[in-house]
């Protein structure tokens, strides 16, 4: 027989020893002193707090479907779009004011375009501004681009790239205060709630990725365990005696865990109290998030974000999974060609330009991503009016050119995912002359060793993958668990070619 708290709608499962599940048996002492406070709905199904620090309202309406919408600040999130605009506009003006006086690349840059502070009068002037790029930031590397005196920062990330020096990225308080927050408003939309129990499975330190969701996850108030990636059994053991309920980690590494599950043959759904999964910091694809759905038994929410716009919380995916909501009232996004820099119109795929709307510590303008993304103007049904990005497709800079044909890596993803006799690790090796192989893993139930079935899935691949990218690569099936494993950002492509 289950117990119900008489003040909260659902109450959270409690931890019992590893491996049992004592959610609906729970004594009221243990319940008691494990409850951390609950979530009152009124009548016109307002959901607030009744205990606890609870900086935000969780506020909830009906939609016309039968999912409840749950924002974590609604006037913020709804807000009618020429609000929106204007809000943009009059924080655009600041920015760009205060980054005129106290950044000396900024003053040079306006200089060299003949542009004033003054001449921000409408949005559409933001295109007279001078782009950044990832260069500027490495060159003013370590603390060029600041426009507050040091004493008054607070927390440094680093982000190291792939070539050179890194960027460092202060933040103020106030930034890491605006960085949670986004971070709350982004789970909220996502069904989390403080009775949630949210594991951080993404690596803690320099990289903004652990850090800046942990202080979110804490805004909400729920708990947060901050495991950090790797030790798949820790893991395990932690999300058993806990009943975590929202993970946080890269698509890379969930895949790999949920090699980990099947091995060890825990059944997710039956072993597990998992409800979501956030994933980002990788390009993924949707064949990607179903693979981890199916594996872990849970839903998938897309997270966008990067280092120089406070890390992740940029672009978050809602219960529509239809796009993520990139936050306008901190970042104005632009769409561009990344050849020509010309502006793209809504639907168009280009590069993502990003101006940062409140940070105090490095406001960045006109950032070059290099993420390859397109806007989605229609409304979304969650009733936030934040426009949503498509899942990006990879970076300008991903873009691999094999004898003249151009091809991103997420293409062969796609085409791996989407076939069930293959696993899911893979790496794609360039070699030689325009030499191109995909090591692929295959999957438990597709691993044979009658050469003659492995040679049929070789070849349907190689079709598969030719129709795909329009020129013939080679195909080595290896058994599962062969390849080496990511836990952090995951390393797709090795070209090791002598072009
Ligand atoms: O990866 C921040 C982050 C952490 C985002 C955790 C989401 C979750 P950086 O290390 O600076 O910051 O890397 C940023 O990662 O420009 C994209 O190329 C890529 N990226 C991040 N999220 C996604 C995503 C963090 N959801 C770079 N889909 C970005 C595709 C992503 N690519």
């Amino acid at each position: 027989m289950g117990y119900t708290d008489p003040h909260c709608a659902e109450s959270r499962p409690v931890a019992g020893p590893s491996g049992s599940r004592t959610t609906r048996g729970a004594s009221r002492t243990r319940l008691a002193n494990l409850h951390r406070g609950c979530v009152k709905v009124d009548g016109n199904g307002v959901r607030t707090s009744t205990q606890g620090s609870f900086s935000g309202t969780m506020v909830s309406a009906m939609s016309s479907s039968t999912t409840a919408r749950a924002y974590w600040k609604p006037e913020e999130e709804t807000l009618a779009r020429p609000a929106l605009e204007a809000l943009q506009l009059e924080r655009l003006k600041r920015t760009v004011a205060r980054v005129c006086e106290s950044v000396p690349l900024y003053r040079k840059k306006f200089e060299q375009a003949k542009v004033t502070p003054g001449d921000i009068r409408t949005l559409a002037d933001l295109r007279r501004l001078p782009f950044t790029t990832g260069a500027d930031l490495r060159e003013s590397y370590p603390a060029g681009m600041l426009a507050v005196p040091l004493d008054d920062t607070l927390r440094l990330h680093t982000s190291s790239g792939t070539t050179g020096k890194p960027k460092a990225l202060f933040f103020s308080r106030q930034d890491v205060d605006n960085a949670a927050e986004l971070i709350a408003r982004s789970f909220v939309a996502a069904g989390m709630t403080k009775r949630d129990i949210f594991q951080n499975m993404m690596t803690y330190g320099l990289f903004t990725g652990a850090l800046v969701t942990h202080y979110g996850a804490e805004k909400i108030g729920c708990l947060v365990i901050p495991a950090g990636p790797g030790n798949s059994d820790r893991q395990l053991l932690l999300m058993q005696d806990f009943h975590t309920t929202s993970i946080h980690l890269t698509p890379s590494f969930a895949l790999y865990f949920a090699d980990v599950l099947e091995k060890r043959s825990i059944d997710p759904r039956k072993d597990l109290s998992l409800k979501r999964a956030f994933v980002g910091a990788e390009p993924h694809s949707e064949e990607t998030r179903r693979k981890i759905e199916d594996a872990l038994g849970l839903r998938v929410f897309n997270s966008y974000g990067l280092s120089e716009m406070n890390g992740p919380g940029v672009a978050f995916e809602c219960q529509e999974q239809a796009g993520m909501h990139l936050w306008e009232d901190h970042y104005i996004m632009e769409i561009i060609d990344p050849e020509s820099g010309e502006a793209l119109p809504p639907g168009e795929r280009g590069e993502l330009v990003l101006t940062t709307l409140v940070r105090e510590a490095m406001p960045i303008l006109r950032y070059r991503t290099r993420d390859i993304t397109s806007i989605v103007d229609a409304p979304c049904a969650c009733g936030r009016t934040h426009r949503r990005i498509q899942r990006i497709t990879g970076r300008a800079d991903d873009m691999l050119i094999v004898r003249g044909v151009n091809i991103y890596p997420q293409q062969i993803e796609r085409i791996l995912m989407g076939v069930p006799k293959l696993g899911r690790n893979y790496v794609i090796v360039l070699e030689g002359f325009d030499e191109m192989t995909v090591k692929v893993e295959l999957s438990e139930a597709g691993f044979d060793d009658q050469l003659e079935h492995v040679m049929a899935l070789q070849n349907e691949i190689v079709g598969l993958l030719r129709a795909e990218i329009l020129t013939k690569p080679n195909v080595d099936l290896v058994p599962p668990g062969t390849l080496p494993v990511s836990e952090g950002k995951a390393k797709r492509v090795i070209d090791n070619r002598k072009l």
